[in-house]
């Protein structure tokens, strides 16, 4: 009996196609500060190590909804986890790599990046710059919205991003339908006075002309923080969508 539950096993795991996992790869470190991603390892290309391929194999028969597998080196220990079981953050480099095994979507635009202990956000980033207006057309198109900075560890990963891609980027954030009251566009809520104070420079926003009504960086400061521009200003954008 046991040989036959082995046997039945091994055709399971030899049934995942190969190339089904490789594209869904997704590997992250950690920053200096410890706690938060910094950058992707690797995208979307082939692994190498028949291990970490065996590890995906075995996360995608375990769980219908493989979401990540942790597979550690130095142990040779292979952990796979259904959606958001991990707990924890992620490892460090020298701890293993954690590979997040779900997509974002179809067509691998987007990534998954861990924001906080247990959850996660797909995001684009985009390669070229474009006016607010069209950034928002652009990440609804995709199914999601512009990035939004609405609490401190989603401002932290807008860092670790601009860190890996930089550049002068734009947010999801506007006054334009009431100057002065700065809102996501996310989801229409106000931006609260903690993020207010966090993401701006001193004295910014300061609706300089009347026509400042979007929030961009400027890269020839040293500081990623934000100003408020005119919104046909040309930046690079992040869009962000929950996984499917
Ligand atoms: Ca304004």
């Amino acid at each position: 009996m046991l040989c036959v539950i082995l046997s039945a096993l091994v055709i399971l795991l030899n049934a995942v196609p190969t190339s089904q996992i490789q594209v869904r790869n997704r590997a992250f470190t950690r920053s200096q500060s410890g706690t938060q991603v910094l950058a992707i390892v690797r995208q979307g290309g082939t692994w190498t190590s028949s291990s970490v391929v065996s590890c995906a194999m075995t996360c995608l028969a375990t769980f219908e909804d493989c979401y990540s597998f942790l597979y550690q080196n130095a142990t040779k220990t292979c952990t796979p986890g259904s959606a958001f079981s991990f707990s924890e953050q992620p490892p460090s480099p020298a701890e293993g790599i954690l590979y997040l095994a779900k997509a974002c979507d179809q067509s691998q635009e987007f990534v998954n990046l861990w924001i906080s202990a247990g959850t996660t956000i797909c995001v684009y980033v985009s390669e070229t710059t474009a006016r607010y207006h069209d950034a928002k057309n652009i990440c609804q198109d995709k199914g999601g919205h512009l990035y939004g900075a609405q609490t401190l560890p989603k401002y932290q990963l807008f860092l670790d991003i601009v860190a890996v891609h930089p550049g002068d980027y734009m947010l999801g954030l506007t006054d334009v339908a009431q100057e002065g009251t700065w809102t996501w566009d996310a989801d229409g809520t106000e931006m609260s006075s903690e993020m207010r104070e966090t993401i701006f420079f001193a004295n910014e926003p300061n609706g300089a002309t009347s026509h400042e009504d979007c929030a961009f960086t400027k890269k020839q400061y040293t500081k990623t923080l934000f100003f408020d521009v005119a919104c046909n200003t040309h930046a690079k954008f992040i869009c962000e969508k929950h996984h499917m």
